[in-house]
């Protein structure tokens, strides 16, 4: 399925298109599935997530005792930390919401367990054979219905007797009333939640035992359960709504009164309504491998076994993720999207302006998931008076605009170091949602108020050397370094924000003279320069180490994810990026490795992004295809998969310069493949297959009228579409 906000007049020359093409897809695939042999038995390298952008869940698939952790991401202790500090109370912890527990009487060994987690249908699955009678768990996780359903069936009737017991993460007491488990609390902020679960079995008994339900003799259980908090995103409300009590208690009845197969029917056709939108082939897997569970697949891959589909799964398992985590009106991604099992989370699960928040919206516009970019604008927005609030604070009550610390929640409170350019790092965000979308509406009303203000922070806080040239004083290249003026990493995004805010200015027709104050300072600003052994200077000091493997590569911004440097207008810079890029070195946490692939996919080099990608896939995912910080070591943080998604899109399409680029940076080992569905710049949907590196097939379409250029095959042509067409060149 392509983009379901096409234009109507659109729709059948593109349905045609689109099924030509797809007769070019050498490996398309049914559904695209995670699966293991075994159990998970630790939460982080093995559960399955599933989300709806608010609600999410861990599924563990253990045969005698289901165990289903979930998150509601609002759910949150902390304020608006006026203190600052990163370990004071007010910055606040992601929490854990609680725990689902099915224990089955059943003992009998289980064989042919499969576990398997189907990301084109978000539902998860475990099945497996116990005294001759074949058991099936499915679960999912609802948008449309608010809720986790999960449903236990067999293929003999009376076959399951045991306990369910529902434990807050915060030794909540857990009430029964009839077939419905509940607990309530309230965190020390004063936020008030709710989770309940309703039980509803065929056949047998459902009874109350203490604080558990206890079943026996059931065909089949269905669970629902619903969870939620006072949260509201409202600074002026003091982040504080309704007591969630109504709401929980009507999702899960509204919920539970519809028939599995229909809540089944209408989450499906949600979810793959958008995943549904991009579909991607790089090459075919060899039957053998590709039978395998993920865990032995991983293993091959480690040992030096090419598996393209592996690769094209991690790029979807990245869509996937987005989805089930940010959804509009919900929180952003945190550090760990939705999923946490702990209340003293790794950096407290927060928002991290130095690259990681900012990494998590990489792949959303490209792939086509904008509107799963707007958790991160929304709360940006919602933001802006405790953001005001906290630099006049720290900086001066007569301040203009506003930055942020390295740390932020969901209250405007922000913790550790100012990171001074972030407010501006993060204007790029609104401004990428207006290039790839073109909403002047979006535009004129939330993304130019918000680039505007930033500037005017920047406007004030240049500092003029003695030449006459600006600088960032007092900055640092985040974790690396010493505190000085002219960091290149500064340098370059207030490049970025200045340069963004002139082109939205531009396109708003508004602002001619402040346009030119803009562009008179932005062109004054110290631009990248290349020292002594050929490198992109991180700082304006020639004084890199070429032996610094600093898992940062913050100068290197200019390239990725900005636009001051590139191979065609900047050859020379470009060429000291790449330099800088190599004595960094291809290792590297997991978000620094799918920066790197990011970086030299815009440096047109697809055999050494391909290279990192190969690392990254090797060392980075554990088995359950959570990205891990550290070589198949905790912490599990999701920064990483959603840059290894935007990584492949980079290297497969580019449209920053101006120029719409297929395959930019095509890697030897993807030689024939096709992609459908991805975003360019300009509002422009493209698809394409190509065939020993060289592209045979192409649509492009387009949501609104647009003249565009195009380059692809060594060859640039001019390409006019009108709203709503669609061409197959
Ligand atoms: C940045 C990184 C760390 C970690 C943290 C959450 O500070 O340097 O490695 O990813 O964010």
């Amino acid at each position: 399925m392509m983009n379901a906000e096409l234009p109507r007049t659109g729709i059948r020359v593109l349905a045609l298109a689109v099924a030509l093409l797809g007769a070019s897809l050498s490996s398309a695939h049914a559904e695209d599935i995670l699966w293991l042999g075994t159990p998970a038995a630790e939460w982080e390298k093995e559960a399955f997530p599933l989300g709806n952008g608010r609600l999410g869940c861990m599924v563990f698939g253990v045969v005698e005792e289901e165990h289903i952790q979930f998150n509601v991401d609002s759910l949150w202790t902390g304020d608006e930390n006026p203190a600052g500090g990163y370990k004071t109370p007010g910055m606040g912890d992601y929490q854990n919401f609680g725990d689902l527990y099915i224990a089955l009487d059943a003992k009998g060994t289980a064989t042919k367990y499969r576990r398997e987690l189907s990301i084109s249908r978000a539902v998860s699955r475990v099945s497996y054979l116990q005294d001759g009678v074949e058991f099936v768990r499915e679960t999912f996780c609802s948008h449309p219905d608010r809720v986790i359903g999960s449903r236990m069936t067999a293929s003999a009737k009376g076959k399951y007797s045991g306990r369910i017991r529902l434990v807050g993460g915060r030794q909540e007491k857990t009430s029964v009333q009839k077939n419905r488990l509940f607990f309530t609390g309230t965190l020390p902020n004063g936020m008030e939640y709710e989770a309940q679960v309703l039980v509803a079995a065929e056949g047998g008994t459902v009874k109350a035992d203490g604080d558990a339900l206890v079943f026996s003799g059931c065909d089949s259980l269905t669970l629902t359960l619903a969870a939620g908090t006072s949260y509201v995103m409202d600074y002026a409300r003091k982040w504080k709504g309704e007591n969630p009590h109504q709401l929980v208690a009507s999702q899960v009845q509204a919920a539970a009164k519809q028939s599995w197969s229909k809540l089944l029917e209408r989450h499906v056709e949600d979810h793959q309504a958008l995943y549904g939108r991009v579909a991607v082939d790089l090459g075919k897997t060899a039957d053998a491998q590709l039978s395998m569970p993920i865990n032995e697949r991983l293993k091959a891959i480690r040992t030096g076994q090419a598996d393209p589909d592996m690769e094209e799964l991690l790029f979807q398992y990245g869509r996937y993720l987005l989805i089930a985590c940010s959804r509009p009106g919900t929180l952003p991604a945190n550090l760990q999207g939705l999923w946490n099992h702990t209340n003293k989370a790794p950096w407290h699960a927060d928002y991290h302006s130095n690259i990681n928040l900012q990494m998590n919206y990489w792949p959303a516009e490209v792939t086509n998931l904008p509107e799963c970019h707007t958790p991160l604008l929304d709360l940006l927005a919602a933001s802006l008076e405790p953001f005001r609030k906290a630099t006049q604070a720290a900086f001066g009550k007569d301040i203009r605009g506003f930055t942020v610390r390295t740390s932020h929640n969901p209250f405007g409170g922000m913790g550790w170091k100012w990171n001074l350019p972030a407010s501006a790092w993060y204007s790029r965000h609104f401004w990428e949602h207006y290039e790839f979308g073109r909403d002047k509406k979006f535009l004129e009303t939330v993304a130019y108020p918000y680039l505007k203000e930033v500037c005017h922070y920047w406007e004030d806080h240049l500092k003029t050397l003695p030449d006459g040239r600006l600088v960032v004083p007092n900055g640092w290249s985040p974790e690396h370094g010493p505190t000085e003026d002219g960091v290149s990493y500064d340098q370059e995004i207030v490049w970025d924000l200045f340069s963004n805010t002139i082109e939205a200015a531009q396109a708003l027709g508004v602002d001619a003279e402040y346009r030119k104050k803009l562009a008179s300072m932005r062109d004054k600003l110290v631009g990248p320069k290349i020292g002594k052994w050929g490198q992109l200077q991180e700082w304006m000091e020639d004084k890199d180490d070429p032996k610094d493997q600093h898992r940062h590569i913050s100068h290197l911004y200019a390239v990725y994810p900005g636009r001051q440097i590139a191979p065609l207008t900047t050859p020379e810079l470009a060429a000291a990026a790449g330099t800088s890029l190599n004595a960094r070195g291809d290792g590297g946490t997991g978000w620094g490795r799918a920066w790197k692939i990011s970086v030299w996919a815009r440096l047109n080099d697809g055999n050494r992004a391909h290279k990192v990608l190969n690392d990254m896939v090797s060392f980075n995912f554990y088995d359950n295809l959570f990205d891990c910080i550290f070589d198949l070591r905790p912490p599990f943080q999701i920064d990483g998969n959603f840059g290894y998604t935007a990584g492949v899109a980079e290297m497969l399409l580019q449209s920053h310069a101006g120029t719409i680029h297929l395959l930019p940076a095509l890697p030897d080992a993807w030689a024939t493949g096709s992609i459908k569905g991805l975003r360019a710049r300009g509002g422009v949907e493209v698809s394409f297959a190509w065939k020993d590196g060289k592209i045979h097939d192409r649509v492009l379409t387009a949501a609104r009228d647009v003249k565009l250029t195009l380059k692809m095959n060594g060859k640039v042509s001019e390409v006019s579409l009108s709203a709503g067409e669609s061409k197959r060149l």
